[in-house]
């Protein structure tokens, strides 16, 4: 099924020409989020970055820290989505991409569909493993964290820390193997 057709009411779509993927965008209580009905476009550019292969997904760092749902449109510039931790083994190896690039990093999940719910951005299944931090999630600021940092500093180590959705963090983007 069309990862479109699950967004809400308030969805736009839109067919990029270019990246041959038609995209949709919406806000799910008040946070943006952004859908691609099926990654099909791989970019020709793909060769000349620095993807570092992990298990049965590449990974590549972008150099800017932004918001979730601009993270997940730059990753699909580039035919993948903002990387998803599927099991302890992706967890610790996301831990020390970020323990490198020494800031907080995104994490594709999300509970604003239902609180304290956490699904996978790109598939919106349920997350299988998880890696909280001290008294975390908490849904602290504003009762509205429903996005996912590895989390540096203050005590964290890079545990998972539950955050708005417009904190702007250090960016993984994931693309499956074949
Ligand atoms: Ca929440
Ligand atoms: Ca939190």
């Amino acid at each position: 099924m069309s990862m479109c057709s699950k967004l809400p009411d308030s969805s736009s779509f839109f067919y990029n020409n270019g990246m041959k993927t038609c995209f949709c965008t919406g806000t799910v209580n008040g946070v943006d989020l952004v859908q691609s009905d099926g990654f099909r476009y791989f970019s020709s550019k793909r060769e000349t970055l620095n993807w570092i292969t992990f298990g049965r997904s590449v990974y590549l760092q972008l150099n800017t820290r932004m918001k979730l749902g601009d993270a997940q449109v730059e990753c699909m510039k580039i035919g993948a989505k903002v990387a998803e931790i599927d099991s302890a083994e992706e967890n610790s190896f996301l831990k020390e991409m970020a323990i490198n690039i020494s800031g907080d990093v995104l994490i594709g999940a999300t509970d604003v569909f239902k609180e304290g719910s956490w699904v996978h951005l790109s598939s919106w299944r349920e997350i299988t493993f998880s890696d909280w931090g001290p008294d975390q999630p908490d849904n602290h600021f504003s009762s509205s964290e429903h996005c996912l940092v590895l989390k540096s500093g203050h005590g964290f180590g890079y545990q998972w820390n539950d955050v708005v959705c417009n904190f702007e963090a250090y960016v993984v983007c994931e693309q499956k193997l074949g």
